[in-house]
């Protein structure tokens, strides 16, 4: 098996040691950091998360393997700045206001930095005031939100209405998601894309930058 290929395996088994080490030896190898990015790391996360999301791995597993490609992207990251590798595009994401759960939007984070996209995390509670003063700030191609509660899942549309106040609406896909959200949902308060789990929304803000 190739550095490469272990590198990927390695990956998906979270062990950030051996990525480390695998990261550097395919780069003394002289390996370019684009390669060792693409076909390392992201298509072990990419991998990753086709099998969370067919439930053969949970939660734990991602998280220890989002670890381990940080500590892989952090070695590589100068030769990357190096090779002029740019992201695919840039995300902003946060949980709604008045809600704190943040795991699953974590998730979300990572996935979408596994497929290369810049993400800033506007963490939890984000108000909408927050959210349109990120996006006047930052121009991101997306803005994805999350909310787990009933009660605070309208806090979406509330911000799409203040995207739109603010004439921002048609500069920014919106995609949300989130335990209580739904299709119907999305289509109700006028979002671009509502996906159930953190692999299809990556794949899903990849169709809105290509
Ligand atoms: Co809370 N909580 N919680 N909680 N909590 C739920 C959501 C709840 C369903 C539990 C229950 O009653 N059965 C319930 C909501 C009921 C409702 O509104 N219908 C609930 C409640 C009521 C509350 C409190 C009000 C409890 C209280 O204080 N009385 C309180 C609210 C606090 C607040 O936010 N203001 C509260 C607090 C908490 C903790 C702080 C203790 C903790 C959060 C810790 C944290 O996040 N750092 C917590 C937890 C852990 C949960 C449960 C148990 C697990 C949520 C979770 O992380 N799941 C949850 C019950 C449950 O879901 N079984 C529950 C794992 C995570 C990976 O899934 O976030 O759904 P999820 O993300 C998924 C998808 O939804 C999707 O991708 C992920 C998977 O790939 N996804 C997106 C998420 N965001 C997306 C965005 C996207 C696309 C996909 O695009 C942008």
């Amino acid at each position: 098996m190739s550095t490469i290929e272990q590198l990927s395996e390695a990956l998906q088994r979270g062990n950030a040691k051996e990525v480390t080490a695998l990261v550097q030896e395919a780069l003394d190898n002289g390996v370019t950091a684009q390669r060792i990015l693409d076909e390392g790391l992201l298509k072990g996360m990419g991998l990753l998360g086709v099998r969370f999301k067919n439930n053969e791995v949970f939660v734990p597993e991602v998280l220890i393997a989002a670890r381990a490609l940080n500590k892989g992207v952090e070695l590589l990251k100068a030769k990357l700045i190096e090779e002029g590798v740019k992201p695919i595009g840039k995300v902003i994401i946060g949980t709604v206001k008045g809600d704190l759960h943040d795991i699953g939007k974590n998730l979300v984070k990572m996935m979408m930095e596994g497929a290369g996209f810049s993400v800033i995390d506007l963490g939890v509670d984000v108000s909408d005031e927050s959210f349109v003063e990120a996006v006047k700030t930052h121009q991101p191609d997306i803005l994805a939100m999350s909310a787990l509660l009933t009660t605070t899942m309208n806090q979406m549309e509330t911000v799409i209405n203040a995207l739109s106040s603010a004439g921002l609406r048609d500069k920014v896909k919106v995609m949300i998601g989130g335990a209580p959200i739904t299709q119907s949902f999305c289509e109700q308060i006028g979002a671009d894309a509502y996906t159930p789990d953190a692999a299809s929304a990556a794949e899903t803000a990849k169709t809105f930058v290509s």
